[in-house]
Parts: structure tokens; sequence; C-alpha cells
């Protein structure tokens, strides 16, 4: 059999997905820059229909016609040194498949770029980590239509399967669309792990509970409205203690100094470029940065003083955590209203027709954000495709309706007690902002006005108005 389908790159990614792909029935082609890892990965699978090449050359003519390609190397430098090689080599009417996390204004340049040739290039979105890679991932592909409809049927099979049966792969758009979909959810994830972190935080400093208990409240939670992989893991963690044998509880030993890689802030970068507000994620994304400021932050904690986080006497501790609960939702919906909001700019600005039900639909398994509360946008674009933002269906404003009062009393407690709640403060008055009919801009307005002769627009008339703020000198 000649190989259906080629894989490049044998790091974690790669490996896993010609792996998956080879499970479903496929034979796969594999190469690495490096041969020693094509070597290795073809040793180790000796029993599977893996045909290994040791120059790019030999890769390609091992390839059937057209020939489907799936780059998983390193994003940037790396994936336009494999373009280059491959390109001399392919034939028209081929598809690449650029599998990387991307930036999509780059795979926007290499489709173009690649089009001239006739060769399909699409940019994919692949979401799920090593496991998601081997096991399903939910792939968020973006590029020429057609390119799509001749790799669909192996797509299908290697995404990740929701519980309706329906797979985690869907067609996004034209060039650099899927990979922009995939920065949003990159984004999003930020956002939904922050909120995490700060409603933890809030649980354990201000109402005084053990990782324990937190744990447990975590698995409750698990249970309704909030399900989803990331609270799941969340209740898991902290149940387990160091390994390194102090007895205490793992996260007591973690440094608190986040990381990243670059995706939420190219997310929020994204959302100042399409004119629309991300606060969520930017937060989240500060918040990281923040948290990486260590030693600054030890100094500064000995010289600036805040209240000792302390509760009320007599307060209803569950009941508090019920409100804690309704304002973890809350804030994430309002994370995800700006999320699709942000997709549905970006799709008038670069030109794409996006399907935000399906895109809800395909983050079902698969992918870190996977929850049920998806289903509930599908819902919503189902029943109004042109939905504005998420908040105007009816499920989303009665929550908002219904939980906001929570939210306020929890951020509330937060401020009086000193406990930092970036995300939680962003959701509420992203809300008190949407939801107002009027604000204060006119006076921002006024004062561009002033000092700039900006002009302003009136509210009870037609024209471009100036005010006569000063006599000339
Ligand atoms: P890495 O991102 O660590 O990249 C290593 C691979 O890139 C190796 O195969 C390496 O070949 C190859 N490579 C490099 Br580096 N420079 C190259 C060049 N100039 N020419 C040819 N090959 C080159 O691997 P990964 O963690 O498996 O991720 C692969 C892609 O998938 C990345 O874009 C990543 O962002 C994305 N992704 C990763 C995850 C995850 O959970 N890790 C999830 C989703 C997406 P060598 O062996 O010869 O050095």
């Amino acid at each position: 059999d000649k190989p259906q389908i080629g894989v490049i790159g044998m790091a974690v990614m790669g490996k896993n997905l010609a792996l998956n792909i080879e499970s479903r029935g496929y034979t796969v082609a594999i190469y690495n820059r490096t041969g020693s890892k094509t070597e290795a990965v073809a040793k180790e699978h000796s029993d599977k229909k893996l045909v290994p090449s040791y120059t790019i050359e030999d890769f390609v003519a091992s390839l059937e016609k057209p020939r489907r390609i799936m780059m998983m190397v390193k994003a940037g430098a790396g994936t336009d040194a494999v373009i280059k090689q491959l390109l001399p080599l392919l034939d028209k009417g081929d598809v690449l498949i650029d599998g990387g996390n991307t930036f999509f204004k780059d795979t926007m340049r290499r489709n173009a770029e690649l089009d001239k040739s006739g060769i399909n290039f699409i940019g994919m979105g692949v979401s799920g980590g090593e496991l998601g890679a081997l096991e399903g991932p939910s792939l968020m592909p973006g590029g020429q239509k057609e390119a799509y409809d001749l790799v669909a049927p192996i797509l299908e099979q290697i995404a990740a399967k929701a519980d309706d049966g329906t797979p985690c792969v869907t067609y996004i758009g034209a060039n650099g669309a899927g990979h922009y979909v995939k920065m949003v959810h990159n984004g999003i994830e930020y956002g939904d792990m922050e909120l995490i972190a700060e409603v933890y935080n809030i649980l354990r400093q201000v109402l005084g509970f053990s990782v324990e208990e937190i744990a447990d409240i975590f698995k409750e939670w698990d249970e309704g409205e909030l399900q989803s992989y990331l609270v799941e893991i969340t209740a898991d963690i902290l149940t387990r203690k160091d390994d390194l044998g102090t007895g205490k509880p793992v996260v007591d030993v973690i440094l608190d100094a986040a990381g990243n890689k670059g995706t939420g802030k190219w997310s929020s970068q994204e959302a100042l470029e399409v004119g629309v507000p991300q606060s969520l994620i930017t937060e989240a994304v500060y918040a990281r940065y923040i948290s990486a400021l260590k030693d600054e932050r030890v100094t500064a904690s000995k010289v600036l003083h805040g209240p000792e986080p302390k509760l009320a006497a007599g307060v209803d501790k569950k009941a508090l955590v019920e409100e804690i609960r309704q304002a973890l939702y809350f804030s994430k919906i309002m994370s995800y209203a700006q999320g699709f909001e942000q997709m549905l700019a970006a799709a008038k600005h670069y030109d794409w027709e996006l399907d935000f039900g399906k895109i809800a639909a395909i983050w079902r398994e698969g992918c870190i954000i996977r929850a049920q509360f998806l289903q509930k946008i599908t819902s919503a674009y189902d029943q109004k495709a042109d939905l504005q933002n998420l908040l105007l269906d009816p499920y989303f404003t009665n929550i908002a309706e219904k939980y906001q009062a929570a939210v306020r009393d929890v951020v509330a407690l937060a401020v009086k007690n000193g406990v930092p709640a970036p995300g939680l403060s962003a959701a509420i008055n992203y809300y008190d902002s949407y939801r107002a009919e009027v604000l204060p801009a006119n006076l921002t307005q006024a004062q561009r006005d002033y000092f700039g002769a900006h002009t302003y627009l009136r509210n009870d008339r037609e024209g471009v108005f100036h005010y006569t703020w000063y006599e000339e000198q």
C-alpha cells in the first residue's frame, strides 16, 4: 500500500497523530528532520503500518497522489523551513496541512503563497495536547474548501467524538480561519483557568477551606452546570499530595509563577486589532504576567499592606459557596460572550464565514475547554445564526439575570478582603458596560473635543459638532 497520508515531525504531537491515523486503517508515511527520531518511532511501532523515510524526497515520493501531508513541527521558522524544502517536490492539487500552533497571519501568508503554485494549504488548529493527538483531538482546519474535502474523511476519523457521535472537526473557513479559532480557543482556555484559580483562592483565603475541602467543592461543581475538563482536573489536582514526600498538597509546593507560550497574548492583541473588548482573556494574561514577577511581589508584600482576609461571624458558608459557583459560571459566560464576539468581528474583518454553533460543537470533546456548557452555545446559534452576542440568547440572558447578584457579592467580598479577582471583576464590569444604555463616553468625547478638537456627535440631532471651549489666542 502506498501511504495515503504522511506526517512530518516526530516529536510528541506528530508521532501521536501518525499513530492515531494509522489506528484508523491508513498507511502513514513518517519523516523527521533528525532521522534518528523517525527510526525510533518506526522501531517502537514496527507492527504498525508506518513507512519511515530518511530524506524529504523519499518521503514525498512514497505518497499516494494527490499527496496529503501533515506538518507537526515547531511553529514559525520550522514551518517555513519545511515548506521551502517541500515546495519543489509537490504537484498541483497536493494538500499540505500545518497542524502546529501557528499564528493565523502566518497561515494567511503561506496559504496565499502556496496557492500561486496550485498547492492547497490548510492551517489546522489541533487541541488536546499529546493524549488528544493520540486518542482524538478537536481539529480546527482552515484553507481551501476543496482541499478540506480531500482530507475530511481522515480528519473525521481521527478527531474526538462528542457524546452524540459527531466528530470534533469542521471546516472553519478560508486561509487563516482555523488557526484564528484555535487562538481564541486558547485565549478562552486562559480565561477559564484564571477564573478557576480566582475562586479557589477566595475559597481558601477568605472562606478558610482546606485544599481537600476545595477539592470536594470542585468535584460537586463538576456534576452540574460547570461540568468541564478543567473543573474535573482541578478537583483531581487538589487531592494530590507532593510526590517528594513533604506530605503537603502538591499545589502548595508548586511555585506561584505561571508560564505561557503566547497564544493568550495573541488572542488579546487580536481583540485590540479588531476593536472588541476581550477583558477576561486579557486579565488572565496579565494575571500570569504579574504572577511571574515573583521576586518583585515578595519585596512588595513586605511594604504594601492590605486587609487580613477574614469571614464575618455568622456567615452561611454553604450559601456563600453557592454564590461563588454562580459567580464562576456567570464569569465563564462573559468570557465566552467576548470570545465569540471577537470571532464575529474577525469574520467580518478577514472575510470568513464562520459557523459559531459548529465551532462550539467541535470544542465539546478533545480539547482543554471541553464542557457540557458548549452545547448551550450551539443551541443559541441554532436558534439565531446571526446572534450578535451570546448574552442576547434567552438561556444566557436568564443566567446572567439570575446570577449577577452572586458575582457582585463575591467580587465585593474579594475586594474587601484584599484577595485579587481580576477575572471575576472584569466579568461583572463587562456585563454592566454591555447592558448600559448610557456610558460616560459623552464626557470622554467632550474632553477629546476640548483638548484636540476631535469633534463629537450629538444624541439629539445629525451632524458633526465642535464646541468653542475657549477663545482662540
Ligand atoms: P515541537 O514544537 O517541540 O517541535 C519539534 C519538532 O519540530 C521536531 O520534529 C523538530 O525536528 C521539528 N523542527 C524544528 Br524544532 N525546526 C525544524 C526545521 N527547521 N525543519 C524541520 N523540522 C524542524 O513539537 P511538538 O510539541 O510535537 O509540537 C508540534 C507542533 O504542534 C507545534 O507547532 C506545537 O506548537 C503544536 N502543538 C503542540 C501541542 C502540545 O501539547 N505539545 C498541542 C497542540 C499543538 P528535530 O527532531 O529534527 O529537531
